[in-house]
């Protein structure tokens, strides 16, 4: 998968591909993140990516002609890509929406910074507008690398054999079960005895039933749309049972 982003901070991603799951899946050739500089397409003597807003008003918009011929160059490069602007106004960026990008092989990425980008860009050069929640960032750098990091671990190979987990429909839609190490005990908190009993049936039942009840304490709305098994519908039945005991 070859991701081209394209930003007037290109040596924020410097870090970003050196060091863990990036890495390794750029060093296996998995994945490529190119960046484009916008700042090179500019024209004027300043090399100005910002200008004022029509209109009045705080604040700089980026000037489109930049960022326009910055999308040219990498669609030149790449002419399947898909565009993707990082914009707090887009949609909202989830597990399946990153299940789905891993069907392109090439995503042209674009960060705004300022207060936006001149709206005329999104008409004609922009496929998908994609934000990572509602709050709010100084420019689309971190979001990008959010997405790219998200698609990436999808790519088979680059975990390690931990991948399968992501297709199993067993934990779909449930917080993962309690994880515990070394050791045994710490600071007077026992690991739960089941997980050292070496019985792999009790432990993976022990496991999905953490699941559930995390889910249902942690983000109970999860549990609303999600078509719960018979198995977690006995799993609920056991703790109401228990709750409805003390109460
Ligand atoms: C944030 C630009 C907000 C413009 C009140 C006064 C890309 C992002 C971004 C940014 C505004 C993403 C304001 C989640 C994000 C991004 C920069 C609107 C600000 N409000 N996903 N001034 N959040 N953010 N004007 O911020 O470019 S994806």
């Amino acid at each position: 998968m070859h991701f081209t982003v394209l930003t007037i901070f290109p040596e924020m991603f410097d870090s970003f591909r050196a060091h863990g799951i990036i890495k390794r899946a750029i060093d296996q050739k998995k994945i490529v993140v190119a960046t484009i500089n916008i700042r090179d397409f500019a024209t004027d003597r300043h090399q100005m990516t910002d200008d004022r807003p029509y209109g009045g008003g705080n604040g700089m918009v980026m000037k489109p002609e930049p960022l326009a011929a910055a999308i040219r160059a990498a669609k030149e490069k790449a002419p399947s890509a898909r565009s993707v602007l990082m914009t707090p106004q887009g949609h909202k960026f989830n597990q399946q929406m990153a299940r789905q990008l891993t069907a392109f092989d090439e995503l042209i990425l674009i960060c705004g910074r300022y207060e936006g980008v001149d709206e005329r860009i999104g008409d004609d050069f922009i496929d998908y507008e994609i934000s990572i929640g509602d709050y709010v960032l100084t420019g689309g750098e971190l979001a990008a690398m959010v997405l790219i990091e998200t698609v990436t671990r999808l790519i088979p190979g680059t975990l390690g054999g931990e991948n399968s987990a992501e297709k199993d429909s067993f934990s779909e839609g449930l917080l993962e079960h309690a994880h515990y190490t070394r050791p045994r005990n710490f600071e007077g908190r026992r690991v739960p005895e089941v997980l050292l009993s070496g019985h792999h049936q009790e432990i993976e039942q022990w496991r999905h039933e953490s699941s559930v009840m995390r889910t249902l304490l942690k983000r109970p709305e999860l549990l609303q749309t999600r078509n719960l098994s018979e198995q977690e519908i006995d799993v609920l039945k056991k703790w109401y049972r228990i709750i409805k005991e003390l109460i």
